[in-house]
Formats: structure tokens, C-alpha cells, sequence
């Protein structure tokens, strides 16, 4: 590992090593780490502070933190602290297995949030203090700022409010990232905001590195260590089927004169079927797309590859180890058509709602009357969160769902009487999409939105269920606004909870 990376001489002289770094944090601390969709996430730190609370476990001292990130992490972050017993609170977002299992046991405390909050509460001083920051960045400059790494989450906001900061320096990004970022800081808190300045996905409105006083930089560590980098399931018919109902309804809109061949700027969720979705847009007749997006994702890259999409403005990659490798070998086509931001721009209502992205998310299940929820098996256990599909859904041009018609080899229908958890309230959900076909909700009243998902997006394993019990909904309810049996509308999820099996 050389020092290069680390230009600013006073900087240069903080470099230490990882257990040296992990010392610095102790028990109680709140610690706000980068890493955003298992990319640009300190890989050297956590893991010496995991083995140093396991220590302090082994002599019987109660060793536990509070960790902030941007989102989603790795093994090395979230996996290690996780198994380490290390985690006492945690947000706003988490994918790792190990960190799921326990936050579903009630060992973790998970706060789940519209990733467009975090910062700004957390500067409005809403969660307290931040005790260090550990950022994952590309290099140090000479003046003293960092050029960000593969993820920009919420790295400006701890860096600015933690007491201190420890970097990890790794060479294993590309020092050509230099410039692909656009930091923003002219946020302000109530009553001194002003409104964000951007009317394109691709307007650069802030500045390519972060800024930092030097004197709060404690330690630096030199790591040269991949992202996590995980890879999404093969595209299977169900997704293929799924993307075919979307691209019919878009070209449909374009027809109606309510969207161009160039389409709105697309925010696509994370997740197989999301991903399965844009791969839908290669072949379909639209061109020059824009993304204004949380992840850069295998399918978002495929679209830059294939000349159909123009630009993409996010917060992070979230890539394949072959989709990296490619982003790599390519990154000088990629620089003037990717830019990664700040989430708190990324996701900002009053951005998404100027622009007027079209929203496409995945979901854990919707009911009949559209609420969905994207975050809660059997409205209790966790999957992964709510992330920043709120963001984009409530303040979208169209929000559009999409999942499978039923989970788990057919044992779960995701189209539910109620559903057990709800994100996304009817009123943010515009359209539907299974396998079996597409619920267009605009401009529906509630009983006609129950008879069009149930028609249109229910599996026939469950469909004539569903249309029996909201006949039966509309013969017995208390009121006929929303027909609804309550005493029923969840029994689907205590059955499967009983017998492994939604169905009677
Ligand atoms: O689990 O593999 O163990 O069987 O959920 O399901 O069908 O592969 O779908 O990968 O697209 O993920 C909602 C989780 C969908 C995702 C969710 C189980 C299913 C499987 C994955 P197994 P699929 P996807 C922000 C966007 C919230 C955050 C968000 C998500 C696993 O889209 O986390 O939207 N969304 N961020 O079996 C029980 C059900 C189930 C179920 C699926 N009803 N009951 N299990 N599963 N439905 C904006 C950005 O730009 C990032």
C-alpha cells in the first residue's frame, strides 16, 4: 500500500493503522460510517473494532455503538460488527444477513427512514451528537479535501458534524472517480433553506471532493480492498413478464401525449426485479433517458452502453463484480454521464417532484385497495427497509410497484385483503405490476382500485380468494369507502405464519 493517495503533507502524517484507529472509538460512542448499497464503505476499520468489542466482550465489559451510514453495507461493515454483538442501535437501512437476524431477534435497535432524512436531521440535531466519522474515500488531496469514493450517502454530513474524522484511504477505486462527484453544500436548516438548484438530472450544482478542517482528521488508514459487489439473480420470466406489462404502459402514455420517447427522469429501486426492469428499456422504442436515481445499478449501465441512456445522476453504484469491472475498464465513457451526489440530493422531494421521475420500486406485498409494503414479512420481521423508495413514490410523476405475484414457490400471495405493514399509502401508489398483468390506479376510487389489482395483478392460485372475500367485504363492511373485513383482512398472514402457507 503506497502513501501517495495521501497528497496533503500535515494529513499524510495521520496515517496509523487500523487497530490503532479502532481504538479511538469507544463504548457508547455514535459512529457514522460511509458506505451506501455495499459501495464505498470502510472495510479495514470496522472489522479491528469488531475484534477489539469481541475482546472486550471476552473480559466481560459491555462494548456496543451506535451506527449511522447512508444505507445498505458489507461483510466487512455491518456482517462484522453484526456477529461481533458490536451494533446497539442502527440506521437508517440494512441488507446484511447477519445484522437481519439480529434486529429481527431484538438485539439491534433499526431505525428505518426515508434515506432523504437522515442528513438533515441529523444536522437539525434531532439524533444528537456524532463522536467520528469513518469515511471511505479515493485519495486526500493537496488542499486537504477528499475525492469520494464509489458512494456518496450521507459522507458530507457526518464529516460536518462528527467531533472527529478517520479516513480510509483505499487504492482499489480508480483515482479517475476524481470529478464524477457533485458535493452540494448549500443546504441551510429551516428558516434559511433555499430552494435546491437543479433543473436537469444532469446540472452540476456543487463542488467534486469533500472539505474538511484538518485538525479534525485523527487517523488515516490505507486500505486496498474491493466493494461488496454483489451479484443479481439471472433475469427470470417472471421479471422479464413484469418489465414487458411496464414498457406496453409507457409506450401507452407516450401514445396518450402524457410522456415523450425520452420518457421522465427514471428512478429504478434496488433488487432482482427492479433491476430485471430496466433491461426492459434496451429493446423498448424509447431513447436518450435520463436517470435521476438513488443506485447506479447492472441495468442502469447496460442502458449507458447501449446509447439509450444519457445520463444518471445517483448517490452510489450498486453493481455486479462484472458490472464493476466494466465501470472500471470504462470509466473515462462513463465521466461526463454519471454523476454521484450527496442522498440527501439524490432523494430530495422537491427535486424528484420538479423533475417528475417515474418511480419504479419492488415491494414485499400490496393489498387491494394499494397500500404497499416494502419492508416487513408478515408485518413484523424485517426485510431491508424502506430505503429511499418514499422519497421517490410520494413525490413521483407516476409511482409504479412492481413484484412477483406471489413469494416463496407460491406459498405467499403479495396481493393481500390488508396489508400487514404499509410504506407507501394508496394515495403514492399510481401502478401496479405482477407477472399477471398491470393495475393503471390513476384516478380510481377505492372499491374500482380493489377490482383492478385484483383482476389484473392477483396469481389465479389467489385470485378468486381475493374476489370472494371483497365481495363479501362489500356486502358486510362497517362502510363502503374502503370495504374491509377486519376480523378477516389479515388472516392470509396468520395462516402463513400457522402452516407455511397463505392458502386455506
Ligand atoms: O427472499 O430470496 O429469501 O426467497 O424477498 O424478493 O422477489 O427477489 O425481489 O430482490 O426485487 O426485492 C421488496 C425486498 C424486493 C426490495 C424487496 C422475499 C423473496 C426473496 C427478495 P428469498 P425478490 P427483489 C429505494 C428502493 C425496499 C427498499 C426500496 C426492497 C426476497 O425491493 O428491499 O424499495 N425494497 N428501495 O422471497 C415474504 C413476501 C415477499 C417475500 C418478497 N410478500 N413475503 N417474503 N419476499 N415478497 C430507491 C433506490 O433507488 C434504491
Amino acid at each position: 500500500m503506497t502513501t501517495d493517495r495521501v497528497k496533503n503533507p500535515q494529513l499524510r502524517s495521520r496515517i496509523m493503522d487500523a487497530e490503532d484507529a479502532a481504538a479511538m472509538i469507544h463504548s457508547g460512542d455514535t459512529v457514522g460510517m460511509s458506505g451506501f448499497t455495499g459501495s464505498g464503505y470502510p472495510k479495514a476499520l470496522p472489522q479491528a473494532l469488531a475484534c477489539r468489542i469481541e475482546e472486550a466482550h471476552a473480559a466481560g465489559d459491555a462494548f456496543r455503538i451506535r451506527l449511522w451510514t447512508g444505507a445498505s453495507t458489507g461483510p466487512e461493515l455491518d456482517g462484522a460488527l453484526s456477529k461481533a454483538d458490536a451494533i446497539e442501535y442502527r440506521l437508517p437501512y440494512n441488507s446484511d444477513p447477519v445484522g437481519r437476524d439480529k434486529i429481527n431477534r431484538g438485539e439491534i435497535d433499526y431505525l428505518d427512514m426515508h434515506l432523504s432524512h437522515v442528513a438533515p436531521m441529523v444536522r437539525e440535531g434531532f439524533f444528537g451528537k456524532l463522536d467520528t466519522a469513518v469515511i471511505e474515500v479515493t485519495a486526500v488531496n493537496e488542499d486537504g479535501s477528499f475525492v469520494p469514493a464509489t458512494s456518496v450517502g450521507n459522507n458530507r454530513s457526518w464529516i460536518d458534524h462528527a467531533d472527529k474524522v478517520i479516513l480510509e484511504v483505499n487504492s482499489w477505486h480508480d483515482e479517475r472517480l476524481e470529478g464524477m462527484h457533485d458535493i452540494y453544500y448549500g443546504t441551510a436548516l429551516p428558516p434559511n433553506r433555499v430552494p435546491i438548484p437543479m433543473l436537469a438530472p444532469d446540472d452540476r450544482i456543487g463542488q467534486p471532493t469533500f472539505q474538511c478542517d484538518p485538525d479534525k482528521v485523527a487517523g488515516i488508514i490505507l486500505t486496498d480492498l474491493p466493494d461488496r459487489n454483489a451479484p443479481f439473480s439471472a433475469i427470470n420470466e417472471t421479471s422479464r413478464t413484469i418489465s414487458g406489462h411496464l414498457m406496453e404502459f409507457f409506450e401507452h402514455e407516450v401514445k396518450m401525449g402524457r410522456l415523450t420517447d425520452r420518457l421522465l427522469p427514471l428512478q429504478s429501486g434496488v433488487g432482482n426485479v427492479a433491476n430485471a426492469v430496466l433491461d426492459g428499456l434496451k429493446d423498448a422504442p424509447f431513447h436518450d433517458l435520463q436517470s435521476y436515481t438513488e443506485v447506479l445499478q447492472d441495468g442502469m449501465l447496460d442502458l449507458l452502453d447501449c446509447g439509450k441512456m444519457a445520463a444518471v445522476s445517483a448517490t452510489a453504484l450498486s453493481l455486479s463484480p462484472e458490472a464493476a469491472q466494466r465501470f472500471r475498464d470504462n470509466l473515462e465513457t462513463y465521466r461526463d454521464k454519471v454523476i454521484l451526489r450527496p442522498t440527501e440530493i439524490s432523494n430530495h422531494p422537491e427535486v424528484i417532484r420538479r423533475l417528475g421521475c417515474i418511480a419504479m420500486n419492488g415491494m414485499i406485498e400490496a393489498d387491494i385497495y394499494g397500500n404497499v409494503n416494502s419492508a416487513l414479512v408478515m408485518g413484523s420481521r424485517i426485510m431491508n427497509g424502506i430505503g429511499g423508495s418514499g422519497d421517490f413514490a410520494r413525490n413521483a410523476y407516476i409511482s409504479v410497484f412492481v413484484s412477483p405475484s406471489v413469494a416463496k414457490g407460491g406459498a405467499i400471495s403479495t396481493i393481500v385483503p390488508q396489508a400487514s405493514h404499509v410504506d407507501h399509502i394508496t394515495q403514492d401508489v399510481q401502478v401496479i405490476v405482477t407477472e399477471q398483468g398491470l393495475a393503471d390506479l390513476r384516478g380510481l376510487a377505492p372499491r374500482k382500485r380493489a377490482e383492478t389489482i385484483i383482476r389484473n395483478c392477483a396469481h389465479p392460485d389467489f385470485r378468486p380468494l381475493l374476489e370472494d372475500y371483497f365481495e363479501r367485504a362489500k356486502r358486510d363492511a362497517f362502510g363502503l369507502q374502503t370495504p374491509s373485513l377486519p376480523r378477516e383482512s389479515l388472516s392470509w398472514h396468520q395462516r402463513y405464519i400457522d402452516t407455511g402457507s397463505m392458502l386455506p
